[in-house]
């Protein structure tokens, strides 16, 4: 592999929403009044270890704080206010409602998206479920069909699993070169979260599935009435019909009250705002299964099912909005990230700091689930010199991510879908970090 920094495509920089660190404490210092100004924050912080104003009481513990009763749901610090889904023209429709809003992974820790974080991918508009009013109809190829309330589906004997749910598109921006700077564009059409509901397998035993039923179709309520055929044997193997989210009712944006839930398998098949479930020998050919979500390949054909998502990595520290631009020359620093694979669980994820042609292995951090985000870490020494650092997953049913151009050799740059290929970010001697795509 050979990898001059002239052959690295480097982004156009879409800066219109300026999502640096620098622009967070700007705003952090507007939002906060007058009670920290803005140079003091925006000025390098000087940390002494016998520092009496640290012990000395501070601003916020010489009065009462906030009554108990003021936000009886909890909210994050206001000076967070920053961390936010965000929307984007070139992503959207122009009136937002058919349309996606992405993740801030820069912002999120461990393996878990905080519920009003989760990236929403909605086709129109986010329905408002009323939960006295929702049906869940069972049809079909089925001894005993059935519709059910939502007291009654949860009644159903209930698991809770961490899955993450990824849009195929998630990524797609990138196919002909980098487009945007920064992590939340490039990747945050993902989120991850503890879904609680029954295993399909469970209801199916009940409600007695005919040997003739080979796939079910998965409708949703809302006024794009998404649905999508998915074959017996998936269904069977980990499918699950889902009302919780993170130890809470789904939120309407994933669905509320209840959604399908494909584990590993393309965003759209995790149907929302779930309306029935039918069973027959024959897939529907959906408008989502022909008109969308078929892979367009260089021939001109297109394959017509295309279900797991693919093995995946992205660092996300550093990244654009994480810069290293702090860093001393000798500090100790980590480059840390997320990997993921539809197919089963990560097994290794090597990080290169020179644009692929050395690799090392990262260590993983916390829990190694299959279908789940898993977090990868990689301590460095910042020597000052410029940098690419690329992070490579590989997952237990044995699949590697690709080059960019080994995988655009293969299926070309029409697909739009299923972009997985290595991919990272270039760090300057200054610390800067950009998105770059590494050719070889
Ligand atoms: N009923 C319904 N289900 C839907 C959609 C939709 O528009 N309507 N969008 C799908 C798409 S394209 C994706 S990627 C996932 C996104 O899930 P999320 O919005 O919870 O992140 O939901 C899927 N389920
Ligand atoms: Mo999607």
């Amino acid at each position: 592999m050979t990898t001059k920094t002239d052959s690295l495509e480097k982004s156009s920089t879409i800066n219109e929403d300026k999502l640096s660190r620098r622009n967070f404490f700007k705003r952090t210092a507007v939002y906060s009044a007058g009670a920290i100004a803005a140079a003091n924050v925006l000025a390098p912080v000087k940390l002494k270890a016998d520092d009496v104003n640290i012990v000395n009481q501070v601003e916020w513990g010489t009065k009462l704080g906030d009554r108990l009763d003021k936000n009886l749901y909890g909210l994050p610090s206001p000076y967070e206010h920053n961390n936010i889904r965000r929307i984007h023209d070139l992503l959207s429709s122009g009136d937002r409602y058919a349309t996606v809003s992405m993740s801030p992974l820069h912002q999120q820790e461990g393996i878990i998206t905080p519920n009003g974080l989760f990236f929403c991918r909605s086709h129109s508009g986010i329905a408002q479920v009323d939960p006295n009013k929702y049906r869940l109809m069972l049809h079909g190829l089925l001894e005993k069909p059935l519709v059910l309330t939502l007291e009654q589906l949860k009644r159903y004997p209930s698991e809770s699993r961490i899955y993450f749910i990824e849009c195929p598109a998630n990524g797609s921006t990138g196919w002909r070169g980098p487009q945007f700077n920064n992590l939340q564009f490039v990747k945050g059409m993902m989120s991850s979260a503890e879904w609680t509901g029954v295993r399909l397998s469970v209801i199916l035993e009940d409600l007695g599935l005919k040997p003739e039923a080979q796939w079910m179709l998965a409708e949703g309520s809302d006024d794009s009435e998404m649905a999508r055929s998915i074959p017996i044997e998936k269904v069977l193997d980990d499918a699950m019909i889902v009302w919780g989210q993170n130890g809470e009712p789904l939120r309407p944006e994933q669905g509320y009250p209840v959604r399908l839930l494909v584990p590993g398998w393309e965003g759209n098949l995790n149907v929302k705002w779930l309306k029935r479930l039918k069973f027959d020998s024959k897939p529907w050919y959906s408008k989502e299964e022909t008109s969308k979500y078929t892979m367009l390949q260089p021939s001109g054909k297109a394959i017509e099912y295309f279900w797991p998502m693919e093995v995946n990595s992205i660092i996300t520290s550093p990244c654009p909005e994480v810069p290293w631009t702090d860093l001393k020359i000798g500090d100790k620093v980590e480059i840390s990230g997320v990997a993921w694979s539809g197919r089963g669980t990560i097994k290794t994820v090597d990080i290169s700091l020179d644009g692929g042609k050395n690799w090392v292995e990262a260590h993983f951090k916390g829990l190694i689930l299959p279908k789940s985000w898993t977090r990868f870490s990689y301590i460095i020494t910042w020597d000052g010199n410029p940098k690419v650092l690329l992070s490579r997953a590989i997952d237990d049913s044995g699949h590697i991510q690709p080059s960019i151009d080994k995988l655009v050799s293969k299926v070309g740059v029409e697909g739009i879908y299923h972009r997985n290929p290595i991919v990272g970010w270039e760090v300057t001697s200054k610390g800067v970090v950009n998105n770059v795509h590494v050719r070889s």
